[in-house]
């Protein structure tokens, strides 16, 4: 499938809002892609259908984790976790997305993890990054991202690990283990 095959596809499965969202994480991804020599098609893809699980029925995911042996403490976290790994298991079995690596950039896009390829790095950034999205330092990440990704990514990591501490929520594992190896960089 093509670029506007994935777009034509995912539009009706969310709200508009939520489109417009993911074409900001399309086009942050695709400069970033350019700018630190990734695949510009895979990035697309990949941030193309990140959110593809948003609005799943969150019942439905729990199945899909019990069936299919994913992450089963990913249950306890609730939707926003869910759509991840949720997500990935889509683009895998509806869009036969192959590529392992699109597939985990989808699946590590909320919660990020150690050893993140390029290519995760990218969306997880892009995603927190992307033009629509407006909170207190995103101009920071944003020029970060211009110079360095495993600094943007350091930064975004602490930023939401930062924000889960002060609105007093639990925070997955996989999280900590991405900022506990990203934080050895210089
Ligand atoms: O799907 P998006 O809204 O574009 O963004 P996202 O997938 O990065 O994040 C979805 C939500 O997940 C966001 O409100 C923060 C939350 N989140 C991320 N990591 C954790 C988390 N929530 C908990 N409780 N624990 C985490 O480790
Ligand atoms: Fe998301
Ligand atoms: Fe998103």
């Amino acid at each position: 499938m093509e670029r506007d095959d994935y777009l034509t596809a995912i539009k009706p499965r969310m709200p508009e809002k939520r489109f417009i969202h993911t074409i900001g994480v399309m086009e942050t991804a695709s400069k970033l892609a350019e700018k630190y020599g990734e695949d510009i098609k895979s990035a697309e893809t990949a941030a193309i259908l990140h959110d593809i699980a948003k609005y799943a029925n969150e019942t439905w995911m729990i199945e899909i984790v019990k069936e299919h042996g994913l992450d089963q403490r990913l249950i306890d976290w609730g939707p926003e976790l869910l759509h991840g790994p949720v997500g990935a298991w889509i683009a895998e079995k509806e869009f036969n997305i192959t590529n392992s690596d699109i597939l985990n950039s989808i699946r590590y896009h909320t919660t990020g993890r150690a050893g993140m390829s390029k290519l995760e790095k990218i969306i997880f950034i892009s995603d927190m990054i992307e033009p629509n999205r407006n909170f207190d330092g995103v101009e920071k990440l944003r020029k970060k991202a211009e110079v360095d990704l495993n600094k943007a990514m350091r930064a975004c990591i602490r930023h939401s690990i930062k924000f889960l501490v002060k609105t007093k929520q639990k925070i997955y594992p996989v999280s900590i283990e991405c900022y506990n190896d990203i934080i050895k960089i210089e």
